[in-house]
């Protein structure tokens, strides 16, 4: 067998000997299926096979190459199976919260997953001021439960360095690496900004004191290999309804930083916060929403710490990791990184190559240029004042004064 690029006939027809096959069940033998290609995101094909009872699966596939840029941009199939894999370690340890994998092949880079059509898109869903009054709940969960049990707290030091190889993930981190912490700070062909941003990129990209604290987030993004991370935490990766939240997605999954992950979600929802001031005009809507918006921001991350210190207490296995004091000195840590990876989401989806439908939607030019430059700013002074930040309080404060 050989790669292929699959079209909706190659998706039934896979399908269709899986189930003659090889035993899977996802539908009956004799099923008429329909397939179409739907993915919206920067990197693969997505398709959704459906059956006449409405039954679906979908069936993921890496392209050799970024989407969204086209064979110039070529990339490593290996990422279908960073993704495949964290789903299933993932899954494990918070089924509640993973995309269920059905099936994956190496050889075609492909993956079966369960159909989560019945729940939205956040980025979507949030676009349009939707209230999910468990999200922030259950992000804390997913993260800090899986953050958990792949960390030295918990594993015996050989299984998590044989879980540092199998997830090394050098193209994809490599793409972080470059968009998220290089290309901002510098003109670069792939950043894209209107040219009325260009005095106030310019300053931000001269700023020392915002370099040296890149500087400081990209070494830890770079080489501390805290836990398995999601690596691509925004709002199109979580589909979420009034009760369940589910995430997907990890193919730029790798053993890094755990402030990264809630970070990069509490970005999302601060790049949503700002969006929302030029989309939403009735001031009382906006208000609840803003404040819904905080509410789900606050809970997230004080769940996830609260669940990290009780975890580390419980269920440490390292005796020297459970040194008194320990736990609240690496929190810490954990925390002002948050921050930190939170300002830098901010500022990279505002000028660099991967902007967020939140704001590039907004269609009155002056009122998303007053956005931009509030994400912008706002990014700015998260980066910057990060090393301050001793604890949560200390970081809503910030938030509340921005
Ligand atoms: C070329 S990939 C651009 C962005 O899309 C992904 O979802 C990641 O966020 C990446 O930075
Ligand atoms: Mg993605």
């Amino acid at each position: 067998a050989k790669y292929f690029a699959f079209n909706a006939q190659h998706a039934i027809d896979y399908i269709k000997n899986l189930v003659k096959e090889e035993g899977y069940d996802f539908f009956q033998p004799d099923q008429t299926l329909t397939a179409y290609e739907f993915g919206d995101g920067n990197l693969n094909l997505v398709f959704r096979i459906s059956d006449e009872q409405n039954n679906s699966v979908i069936l993921k596939q890496a392209l050799p190459y970024a989407r969204c840029v086209g064979e110039s941009w070529p990339l490593t199939l290996d990422r279908a199976r960073i993704e495949a894999e964290v789903l299933v370690n993932h899954g494990a340890i918070c089924p509640e919260h993973t995309a269920n994998v059905l099936h994956y092949n190496p050889v075609s880079a492909l993956t079966i997953l369960e159909d989560l059509g019945h729940l939205q898109i956040l980025r979507t869903a949030q676009i349009n001021a939707e209230h999910f009054p468990l999200l922030g709940q259950h992000v804390a969960r997913y993260l800090s439960y899986t953050g958990f049990y792949n960390s030295d707290f918990y594993l015996a030091a050989q299984d998590k360095k044989a879980k540092v190889t199998q997830f090394t993930n050098p193209e994809l981190c490599q793409i972080t690496e470059d968009l998220f912490f290089n290309d901002i700070l510098r003109e670069h062909e792939r950043n894209n900004y209107p040219a009325q941003l260009q005095s106030t990129v310019s300053k931000l990209q001269s700023n020392a004191a915002l370099h040296l604290a890149i500087a400081k987030l990209k070494a830890q993004f770079l080489s501390c290999p805290q836990t398995l991370l999601h690596g691509d935490m925004h709002s199109g990766s979580i589909f979420a309804d009034q009760s369940t939240t589910k995430i997907i997605d990890p193919e730029f999954g790798f053993f890094g930083p755990i402030g990264f992950d809630i970070g990069s979600f509490i970005g999302n929802l601060l790049l949503n916060y700002c969006a929302q001031n030029a989309r939403i005009s009735e001031f009382v809507i906006r208000r609840n929403y803003h404040s819904h918006l905080l509410t789900c921001l606050q809970e997230s991350y004080s769940l996830f710490e609260q669940q990290w210190l009780a975890l580390i207490v419980k269920q440490s296995t390292d005796l020297n990791l459970q040194a008194n004091g320990y736990a609240e000195h690496f929190m810490q840590q954990v925390l002002q990184d948050a921050i930190g990876y939170c300002g830098v989401e901010l500022i990279r989806r505002t000028i660099g190559l991967a902007h967020v439908a939140d704001i590039d939607g907004i269609e009155d030019e002056q009122a998303r240029l007053d956005v931009q430059r509030h994400t912008l700013a706002l990014g700015e002074q998260l980066v910057l004042n990060a090393h301050t930040c001793n604890n949560k309080e200390e970081f809503f404060s910030l938030l509340i004064s921005q």
